[in-house]
């Protein structure tokens, strides 16, 4: 569902310029270090020793330290490099390598309703992240809806609705301990009929500790989905909180044991000094990062680009 759409140069500078100013704690931190790294005017096994720590400590993971350090390793034997930017330029093409995702965004065109499942734990930013990618796509023309079917708390539904009300969207909800599945097929409908939507987009409620009941429920939110619009839910997003580190890939594996999850909107990465768990994730999850949260407000969002990323966290 996510065809690109091509953005003006304008907005691909702004972007980028965000992205930069979002990643600062990183730069600052374990990553801004391995940029000084190759600073030095030699490159010896005490560089590689170091690079391999401060790659471990911005939680890369321990195997993805390993293997980025041998690969560049042997790129440098292989083709001779010598000089310390070149180095550098090698371990910067190494880290990117990583995250590239190569197969295609799911399109599946012509579709009338697109049904997008947003999933993750309680204050990972799943509804903070709805309402950016609401505002993301409302600004590209969609017709947007979205459904409370976080209906543990009341609070949630409400939430949801102030973020409609400011983004201009059109919120579905139903009292709070309604059955979930019960708001998405009226929200389905309603998408479908007198709204006439393009998107719809689903809160889900992110109670791990009743991990049991809450994978039934998303579960069956999922088969309402399923039986109601072809093919949906076309994306099943992962919203994870990039200052939860290594954490958050074990709360990855428990959602993808009850839904299929097509791709992550990684949040908060303005908060973290820890940047590498995007590789973490890729390499651990097989999933794509899609979309990064880079703040608070609803346009501190992008779309996740890997070659932007390594640059903007080495400098
Ligand atoms: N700094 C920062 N804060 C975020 C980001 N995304 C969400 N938040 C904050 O994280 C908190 C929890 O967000 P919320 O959307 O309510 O999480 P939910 O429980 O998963 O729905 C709120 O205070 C948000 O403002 C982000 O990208 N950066
Ligand atoms: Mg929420």
């Amino acid at each position: 569902m996510f065809g690109r759409f091509r953005k003006p140069a304008e907005e691909q500078a702004e972007d980028q310029a965000k992205l930069q100013a979002s990643l600062s704690k990183t730069r600052q931190g374990f990553f801004g270090r391995i940029g000084t790294l190759f600073q030095e005017n030699e490159v010896t096994e005490a560089t590689y020793d170091e690079l391999e720590e401060l790659l471990i400590q911005s939680d890369v993971g321990i195997n993805t330290a390993l293997e980025v350090v041998e690969k560049l390793k042997a790129r440098v034997k292989r083709d001779n490099l010598k000089r310390v930017q070149d180095v550098r330029q090698a371990l910067n093409e190494e880290l990117a390598s990583l995250l590239a995702h190569p197969e295609p965004l799911t399109i599946d065109e012509p579709r009338l309703l697109t049904v997008v499942l947003i999933v993750g734990v309680n204050g990972s930013g799943k509804t903070t992240s709805i309402a950016k990618l609401a505002q993301y796509y409302k600004r590209r023309g969609k017709k947007v809806v979205l459904a409370a079917a976080d209906t543990f708390r009341a609070a949630a539904i409400d939430q949801l609705k102030i973020w409609g009300e400011r983004t201009g969207v059109e919120v579905i909800a139903q009292v709070p301990g309604a059955d979930p599945g019960a708001v998405v097929f009226d929200a389905i409908r309603a998408s479908q009929e007198s709204r006439q939507g393009d998107l719809l987009i689903v809160d889900t409620a992110g109670r791990l500790h009743t991990k049991y009941n809450l994978m039934k429920e998303l579960e069956k939110v999922h088969s309402v989905c399923a039986r109601q619009v072809h093919n949906a839910p076309h994306e099943t997003l992962l919203v994870l909180d990039a200052t939860t580190g290594q954490n958050a890939i074990s709360q990855a594996k428990h959602f993808k044991e009850a839904v299929a999850v097509s791709g992550i909107i990684l949040t908060k990465l303005d908060s973290t000094a820890k940047g590498g768990i995007v590789f973490a994730i890729e390499k651990e999850l097989g999933v794509p990062v899609r979309f990064v949260g880079t703040g608070e407000k609803t346009t501190d969002f992008a779309e996740f680009d890997p070659q932007a990323f390594v640059e903007a966290i080495l400098g």
